[in-house]
């Protein structure tokens, strides 16, 4: 049976294709949250199709389409260009999708397709002057190595940015992940990283940019990562991250539900927010599964693209508990209590419940 032309199921498991794409594609271990910037192999992880192997002796970035001046760099020429490194954090727009009822058949993030690193890399921008954007461009293409078959289309990981979105003022095109070479699975040699954007944005291997008259209609901007409305019409493709706060799992869990066991009483509880569209301005908790909220201490900001640490003072009382932390950022966007619904799964920033039992 083929469930992704199902579209969603409902009151049926997590499918074997399920499964195997969710061993693949791992997310953050929920007690990672205690790293401001994330251990590589704890980052999570997306790859829609087979890891490419890349020879960074033999790269090139090729830069084209409607420039004045094509370019062809090599490792070597990126490395000499202007360096930065920026603390950057990440999230699959796929992420809670797995908690949606019916549940869209992808892959089947509960709430920690997410991560934080620092990024290092050469802007973006200076390097579009230099090739000469030309006049009649509207949009640049950024082609990974990566190939294969979604959707029934056979394409190779690609996606597009307006040059009016100030995204493109903002990328960074990076060899570095938290200070060494970026890691087959995210990207070596280059890869692009978009501040703020969903995932889907930050394109891995990346092999060519190309300047376009035209809006790029390939599958990965056309039908996936748009938001659907419930009748499975496309509407706007996803760009910026809505706020999303996760919990650092107080206590122990027991092994198979990851319910929390702590003992009575006082209790700091601790976690990281985000946003894509403002810096967080408000993170508060609640300990009766989202009757009530009382407002969280913030953190230093670590970056203006990165997760704010927050904490929590809570006395534990014995009994049953659900935690959930709520994230609202500088633009008024704040965490719905109750998933939204949509066809393809996106953006479900419901806030985190987290079982504890106290005794
Ligand atoms: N070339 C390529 N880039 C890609 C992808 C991919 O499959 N191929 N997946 C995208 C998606 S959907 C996400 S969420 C992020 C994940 O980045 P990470 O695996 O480094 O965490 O990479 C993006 N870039
Ligand atoms: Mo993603």
């Amino acid at each position: 049976m083929d469930l992704l032309a199902k579209g969603s199921v409902t009151g049926e498991g997590i499918t074997r294709d399920e499964l195997r794409l969710a061993a693949r594609n791992h997310a953050l271990p929920l007690e990672a949250l205690r790293y401001p910037i994330t251990p590589v192999g704890l980052h999570y992880l997306l790859t829609h199709f087979d890891i490419p192997v890349v020879d960074a002796g033999t790269y090139r970035l090729e830069v084209g389409g409607n420039v004045d001046q094509p370019l062809s760099l090599s490792m070597d020429d990126l490395r000499a260009r202007e360096r930065l490194t920026v603390p950057v954090t990440f999230e699959c727009a796929g992420n809670g999708r797995a908690l949606l009822e019916p549940r869209p058949v992808s892959m089947p993030w509960l709430t920690e397709a997410v991560g934080t690193a620092e990024w290092g890399g050469t802007p973006l921008k200076p390097l579009l002057d230099e090739a000469g954007v030309q006049a009649n461009a509207i949009e640049v293409l950024f082609t990974g190595h990566d190939r294969g078959v979604e959707g029934g289309v056979a394409q190779t990981y690609e996606r597009s940015l307006r040059l009016t979105d100030d995204a493109v003022e903002q990328a960074l095109l990076v060899d570095e992940m938290n200070g060494a070479p970026l890691p087959p699975q995210h990207g070596f040699p280059l890869r692009l990283v978009v501040p703020g954007w969903y995932g889907m944005a930050n394109v891995k291997w990346l092999a060519r940019i190309t300047l376009l008259a035209e809006p790029f209609d390939g599958y990965q901007n056309k039908v996936s990562y748009r938001m659907y409305d419930n009748d499975g019409v496309p509407g706007e493709p996803l760009h910026r991250m809505l706020p999303r706060s996760l919990m650092l799992p107080p206590g122990v869990p027991e092994y198979m539900t990851r319910r929390r066991h702590l003992a009575p009483g006082p209790v700091t509880l601790t976690g990281r927010a985000w946003s894509g569209r403002g810096p967080i301005e408000l993170v508060e908790v609640s300990v009766d599964g989202g009757a009530t909220f009382a407002a969280a201490e913030l953190d230093e900001p670590l970056g203006p693209a990165a997760w704010r640490g927050w904490r929590f003072g809570w006395d534990a009382s014995a009994g049953e508990h659900v935690l959930c932390p709520r994230a609202t950022d500088a633009a008024g966007n704040v965490q719905p209590v109750e998933p939204i619904w949509n066809p393809k799964g996106y953006v479900n920033n419901a806030v985190q419940r987290l079982d504890v039992t106290v005794a």
